[in-house]
C-alpha cells in the first residue's frame, strides 16, 4: 500500500537522545507512504525549544493524526506526548504500531508493552526496524 498517510510518533521534550535513529527510521517510512511528522528528526528541535505555543502544537498534531492511515509510534525513549497520541489515534480506531529497542524491553511503560489494541514489535537496530515494519505497513 503506497502512499499512505504515516503518522511518525516519537520523544520530543521526552529526551532526544535517539534523533539520529528517528532520523533514518523517517527515512525508510519515506519510502513506503508520506511521513506527516518529519520535523521529529529534526536536530534543530531540541527538548526546550518553544518555537510555537503549545495549544497550536496540540492542534496540528491531533489533525496530522486525523489524516493519518496508521501511526508508527518509536516508544524506546518514554514521552507523555508519544503515549497521548498513541492512545488517541487508538481511541479513534487507527492502526498504531509500537516499536521499541529490544534492550530497552523492560523499561517499556506497562500501559504500552500491555496494551492489546498496539501492534508491538522490538527490534535490534535499524535493518530489523525496517524488516519488521515493512510487511505490517
Ligand atoms: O512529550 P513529548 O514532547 O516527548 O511528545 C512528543 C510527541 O508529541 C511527538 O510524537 C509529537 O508528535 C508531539 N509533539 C510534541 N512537541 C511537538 C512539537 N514541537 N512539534 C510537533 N509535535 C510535537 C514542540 C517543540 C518543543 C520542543 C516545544
Amino acid at each position: 500500500m503506497n502512499n499512505k498517510n504515516i503518522y511518525f510518533a516519537a520523544s520530543i521534550r521526552g529526551g532526544r537522545a535517539m534523533q539520529i535513529d528517528y532520523a533514518q527510521q523517517i527515512g525508510f517510512l519515506n519510502t513506503i507512504g508520506t511521513v506527516l511528522t518529519e520535523h521529529i528528526a529534526s536536530a534543530a528541535l531540541t527538548e526546550r525549544g518553544d518555537e510555537l505555543p503549545s495549544d497550536t502544537i496540540y492542534a496540528r498534531d491531533i489533525a496530522m493524526i486525523n489524516l493519518a492511515a496508521v501511526v508508527v509510534a518509536e516508544v524506546t525513549v518514554p514521552s507523555l506526548g508519544v503515549g497521548f497520541e498513541i492512545c488517541y489515534a487508538l481511541e479513534h480506531k487507527k492502526p498504531v504500531i509500537c516499536m521499541c529497542r529490544l534492550d530497552y524491553k523492560d523499561r517499556l511503560s506497562a500501559m504500552i508493552g500491555g496494551c492489546p489494541g498496539v501492534i508491538m514489535c522490538y527490534y535490534e537496530n535499524q535493518a530489523d526496524f525496517e524488516l519488521q515494519l515493512a510487511p505490517l505497513l
